[in-house]
C-alpha cells in the first residue's frame, strides 16, 4: 500500500469524487450485489493494518495498529471492550509506509504461547522479525519482556517495507519483503538475490541453525547454493508484496504485489519463483536488463492505474460462509480506490474479475480472517473494520 498517498484529507476526497458514481469505471453500483458493513460498530482502532487470530479454540481477534499496538477482543459483532495485548510503540519508527505491519501466531499457540511481528524502528533504518510470548498469567496480554529477535535486514528508504507474516500449511513462517524502497527499484533489489530485499522469504521457525535464531527449510530453493544467495529466499523479483495469503483448502499462495507507475498485479506464487520486478511492471517492460536470463512469471491479474485504483491489497480466497456465492474466488481491492473485487481462477488462469463494492471511505490497508475463515477488511483512516454483506 501507499500510505503516503492517504492521509485522512485525501480519504475525504476520495468520498467527495465517489459521490458522482457515474464517472467511475468498473461495474455499475447498480450490478454490485455486497455491501460493506461494520463488523464492530462499538469498535475503532488507529490505523489498523491486519487482522488475525490463534487456532486456540478462544475466538478472539487481534488487530494490529501501526504505530506499534496490538488490539485484543472478542470475535462477535457486539463486542464493546477491546484491551491492548502488546505495545512496542517506543520500539516501532511508524508513519508512512513503515510501522507495526505483520503478526502471525505460531500454529502451536495455544501450547506455546508463541506470536511473531514484522516492524521497522530507526537508527539505522531496519525491519526486525521478533518472537514474542504471550503471559502466563493473562491471555489477553503479551510479555513486552519475550522477545527474541530472529532476523533484521536494513531498509534503505521508508518506503516499501513488505509487512506480512504467515505460517505456510507447511508450518514454515513466510515473510513479504518489499524492494527497500524509494521509486524504480534503483539498486536492483528485486533481481539481486544476495539481498532480501523484493523477495517473499520462508524459514522455519521449529529448529534453529548455526547462529541463526531459525532455520532454512531443507527444500528452500536457494539452499546450499555457492553463489551467494540467502537461502531464506523462497520467491524473488517482488516490489512491494502488500498481503499475501494461502488459500485455506489448497494451500496457493496469493499475493498482491504494488506496482510502480502504471499497472497493479495479483501474482500465485511458486517456490524459487521470479516474479519480474524491475525489469518488468506486472506485464509491461519496465527496465531493461540484457544481462539478466531469469525466467519471469508473469501476474495472473492486473489493473491500470487510474478510477479503479493504484495500490493493490491483496486479499484471501473466500470460504466465508455468510458468502456462498464467492466460495473459491480471490478477493482482493485497492487501497485508494477502496474497490473489493472477487477474482475467479480456474486453476491456470483468471477467467473473470468482479467489482463487489468498495469501502466508503479509502484506505482499504487490509484484508483479514479469522479461524472459521470469515473475511474482514480494514479501513487505515477511519480505523473500522467491516464484512461483506450481500444485498438484499
Ligand atoms: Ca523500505
Ligand atoms: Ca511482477
Amino acid at each position: 500500500m501507499k500510505f503516503v498517498k492517504i492521509p485522512v484529507l485525501a480519504a475525504l476526497l476520495i468520498i467527495l469524487l465517489s459521490c458522482d458514481l457515474k464517472t467511475r469505471s468498473g461495474s455499475p453500483v447498480a450490478a454490485e450485489k455486497f455491501t460493506p458493513a461494520e463488523a464492530f460498530p462499538a469498535l475503532s482502532f488507529e490505523l489498523p493494518v491486519e487482522l488475525t487470530s490463534p487456532e486456540d479454540g478462544t475466538n478472539r481477534l487481534f488487530v494490529v495498529e501501526q504505530q506499534g499496538r496490538i488490539q485484543v477482543f472478542a470475535n462477535k459483532p457486539g463486542v464493546k471492550i477491546k484491551s491492548a495485548f502488546l505495545d512496542i510503540a517506543s520500539k516501532v519508527k511508524s508513519g508512512g509506509e513503515m510501522g507495526l505491519l505483520g503478526l502471525a501466531f505460531h500454529p502451536d499457540y495455544r501450547s506455546n504461547g508463541y506470536f511473531y511481528v514484522n516492524y521497522t524502528r530507526g537508527n539505522p533504518l531496519e525491519t526486525v522479525i521478533s518472537r514474542f510470548k504471550v503471559s502466563t498469567s493473562n491471555p489477553n496480554l503479551a510479555d513486552p519482556a519475550s522477545e527474541t529477535i530472529l532476523l533484521t535486514y536494513p531498509q534503505p528508504y521508508s518506503n516499501h517495507n513488505g509487512g506480512k507474516v504467515a505460517f505456510g500449511p507447511d508450518k514454515m513462517l513466510y515473510i513479504a519483503v518489499g524492494d527497500g524502497g524509494s521509486g524504480a527499484d534503483p539498486h536492483n533489489n528485486g533481481q539481486n538475490r544476495r539481498t532480501l530485499l523484493g523477495k517473499i522469504l520462508r524459514i522455519d521457525v521449529y529448529k534453529t541453525e548455526g547462529a541463526l535464531q531459525y532455520a532454512i527449510p531443507g527444500d528452500n530453493p536457494f539452499r546450499g547454493n555457492t553463489e551467494g544467495f540467502r537461502e531464506e529466499i523462497y520467491a524473488w523479483g517482488l516490489r512491494n508484496p502488500w498481503r499475501f495469503a494461502f488459500d485455506r483448502k489448497n494451500g496457493t499462495l496469493w499475493a498482491g504485489d504494488v506496482g510502480q507507475n502504471k499497472i497493479e498485479e495479483i501474482d500465485i506464487i511458486e517456490k524459487g519463483g521470479n516474479y519480474g520486478w524491475r525489469v518488468m511492471e506486472a506485464n509491461e517492460l519496465f527496465k531493461r536488463d540484457p544481462e539478466n536470463k531469469a525466467t519471469l512469471i508473469n501476474p495472473i491479474w492486473s489493473y491500470p492505474h487510474g478510477a479503479d485504483g493504484n495500490s493493490v491489497t491483496g486479499g484471501y480466497v473466500c470460504y466465508d460462509k455468510s458468502l456462498p456465492t464467492l466460495t473459491g474466488k480471490y478477493l482482493f481491492g485497492d487501497f485508494t480506490s477502496g474497490n473489493i473485487w472477487a477474482l475467479t481462477y480456474s486453476g491456470k488462469e483468471a477467467v473473470s474479475n468482479e467489482l463487489l463494492t468498495r469501502l466508503p471511505q479509502g484506505g482499504l490497508s487490509s484484508f483479514g480472517e479469522d479461524t472459521q475463515g470469515n473475511l474482514f477488511m480494514l479501513a487505515l483512516g477511519p480505523g473500522k473494520i467491516y464484512r461483506l454483506e450481500a444485498k438484499k
